[in-house]
């Protein structure tokens, strides 16, 4: 292959890498398995790629350009992401100095993709039409089947040799007994006083204020769902409290849901969403603590960990559609 082309190739394969990668988070019910698939498939190209690369290295780094150094870093970083992507799936060593194999393989993500997008400018390649020809494509198709076959190969060797990555759900976490109090970003748990903490439901000018008593006083539902964050881990719970269907609406049409937290950190729902969702205040029979949640928290059956808002105190209904937020909270 011209290094034109594989270095082209690299680049397009490390961004749906990157895509999946992100994608993955989004994956909440099992028909969105395939992200989760595709991005461990697309992993396992770039180490298919190496062959390719590793000549051009090798020649990039005997013209001692000073910035090669930062190319290492980026070269070290993809090594990390791959390292630490196999051994989370795999389950061969789930932490390292404290930290979750996720959390690390997240980090080497991220850290790499501003020397990404610095090496793929400084290094630039202009792509030929005549490079898309009918050689291409059945070399990529190649590489595409022998990645996908590795990744079948690995995952059957995980589930024959029992590793635990074979216990893995759909979204690549690992079971928890118990829920991890986490944080997104740069959240912080708050004060919290069961006694006089309210929750104030406004639609469209109208407010009502529930205190967390009344609440309490109502009729419990209670359903199981699976609380599956993106650090790596889930758990499967019995949850209590009021479907959030009985505070707002029924005509939420063509509008939508914002449910925030005492800290500010919020999430909106589209309102054939809300029929499912339940603010919670037990979780297996016991009230929530404070880390968890209390004394309100969201419940959402089939969306990842971050959707399921903490410290509850606020709900609006208002005409905005429910893709008006970023796709990921930024707190
Ligand atoms: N207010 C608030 N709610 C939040 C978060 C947060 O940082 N702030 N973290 C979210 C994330 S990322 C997850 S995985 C779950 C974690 O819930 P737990 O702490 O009960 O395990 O809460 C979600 N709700
Ligand atoms: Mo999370």
């Amino acid at each position: 292959m011209p290094r034109r082309v594989s270095n082209l190739m690299l680049l397009v394969v490390l961004v749906l890498v990157l895509v999946t990668g992100v994608g993955s988070w989004l994956a909440g019910t099992p028909g969105q398995r395939w992200v989760v698939v595709a991005h461990g498939v697309a992993g396992l190209l770039v180490v298919l790629l190496v062959r390719w690369k590793a000549p051009v290295i090798g020649s990039g780094w005997a013209r001692s350009r000073r910035s090669r150094w930062a190319s290492l870093v980026l070269a070290l970083l993809t090594v990390l992401a791959l390292l630490t992507g196999v051994l989370h799936s795999t389950g061969l060593l789930t932490s390292l100095a404290g930290q979750r194999m996720m959390w690390w393989h997240v980090a080497a993500g991220f850290v790499l993709l501003p020397l990404l997008a610095w090496h793929a400018l400084a290094r630039r390649q202009r792509p030929r039409r005549t490079d898309l020809d009918r050689r291409l494509v059945l070399r990529g198709g190649g590489l595409l089947v022998v990645a996908a076959g590795l990744w079948v190969a690995i995952e059957g060797t995980v589930r024959l040799t029992r590793l635990s990555g074979a216990g893995r759900r759909f979204t690549g976490s690992y079971a928890s007994a118990l829920p991890r109090p986490t944080i997104w970003l740069t959240d912080r748990v708050p004060d919290v006083d069961a006694r006089t903490w309210t929750v104030t439901v406004t639609d469209t000018g109208r407010a009502r204020v529930w205190t967390v008593a009344d609440l309490l006083d109502r009729r419990a539902t209670s359903l199981r769902a699976v609380i599956d964050c993106t650090s790596g881990w889930y758990s499967d719970q019995e949850w209590s409290g009021v479907p959030l269907s009985h505070l707002v609406g029924p005509d939420l049409a063509g509008r939508s849901v914002v449910v925030r937290s005492m800290t500010g950190y919020s999430r909106r729902f589209a309102p054939e969403e809300i029929g499912r969702v339940l603010l919670a205040h037990s979780m297996a029979g016991e009230l929530l603590p404070t880390s968890l949640g209390a004394p309100l928290r969201l419940v959402v059956p089939g969306r990842r960990g971050f959707w399921w808002v903490k410290w509850v105190d606020r709900i609006e209904v208002d005409d905005r559609p429910s893709w008006w937020q970023p796709a990921f909270p930024l707190q």
